[in-house]
């Protein structure tokens, strides 16, 4: 079943190659039917989005329509929003990948990944659709995987600037990077990023089961698959529509932490026990 998938450890590579859930196929058809076929050589921008009517239009109307010489196609994933996420998101252009039930954030994106690599998309990127990242930039973000120097690429508050004033999150933004570069043996900026690129070579490598707390797994998988990362400066705002789906700071730390352990020993630590599936 579609819930259960999510949880799931093989990499995305093994799952392709052991047959994706029905009701995948039965959301990957519906969309390109409702849309026409996605091109493989566009690049694939995701848009996770759970009740962001406020936002989504905003966030599609600022990925340039080319990037590094190619094509961009943007597919906003909407797991059961209530508002009008989706029908808004359709009006202003985008792709919408809708799941019949909320599954999580992490569980979305993956959706995602699996649609570009199945569909054969050689670069996907991935933003928030709450308008705290902004992807103008995306060809400078990409230019360094295109160019074959970088796998996998993020935008940086660290590197770059945040209007957030929340003290305790900038103090956890610190620690998990700190801890983040320590697990890998690699220089990360920032382990929360909204605003990322990818070779999709990596995407099939990496093994993701976090349903919300995604963005340290990724980071971590790919790295631990040798994936090279490059980091762009960018400015991180705050929220001006709709509300966070986070927990509150303390809780939200709590899960963030297990997420980045539990990735750490399955991908650093014990990784030779995962190898055979990563194919
Ligand atoms: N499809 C989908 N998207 C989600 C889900 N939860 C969060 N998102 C999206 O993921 C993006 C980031 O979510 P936020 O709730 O802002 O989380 P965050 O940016 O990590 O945390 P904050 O710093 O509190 O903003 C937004 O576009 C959300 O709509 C979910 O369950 N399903
Ligand atoms: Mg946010």
């Amino acid at each position: 079943m579609l819930e259960n998938f999510f949880n799931i450890t093989p990499s995305n590579n093994a799952l392709i190659q052991n047959g994706l859930p029905q009701d995948l196929l039965e959301s990957f058809r519906k969309l390109t039917a409702g849309h026409g076929e996605i091109s493989p050589t566009t690049i694939l921008v995701l848009i996770p989005a759970f009740n962001e009517e406020g936002s989504i239009q905003d966030v599609i109307s600022k990925v340039p329509a080319t990037a590094c010489g190619l094509n961009t196609q943007v597919l906003v994933i909407d797991d059961g929003s209530t508002d009008n996420t989706s029908r808004v998101a359709k009006s202003a252009g985008a792709a919408v990948l809708e799941l019949p039930k909320n599954l999580g954030q992490g569980a979305a994106l993956k959706a995602g990944y699996l649609f570009g690599l199945s569909n054969k998309n050689a670069y996907v990127a991935a933003v928030d659709g709450d308008g705290q990242w902004d992807p103008s930039d995306l060809d400078q973000l990409i230019a360094p995987i295109v160019s074959g120097d970088a796998d996998f690429a993020q935008g940086s508050r660290r590197l770059g600037t945040t209007e957030n004033r929340d003290r305790m999150r900038n103090l956890g933004v610190e620690f998990f990077t700190r801890l983040v570069s320590l697990i890998t043996n690699t220089q990360v900026g920032d382990t929360s990023s909204g605003y990322r690129a990818y070779r999709s070579e990596i995407l099939g490598m990496v093994r993701l089961s976090q349903r919300q707390y995604q963005s340290s797994e990724i980071l971590i998988s790919a790295i631990c698959n040798g994936a090279r990362l490059y980091e762009h400066p960018v400015k991180m705002s705050v929220r001006t529509a709709g509300a966070s789906k986070k927990v509150s700071n303390w809780k939200y730390g709590i899960y963030y932490f297990r997420a980045v352990i539990q990735t750490a020993i399955r991908d650093r630590y014990l990784s030779h026990i995962f190898k055979h599936e990563s194919a």
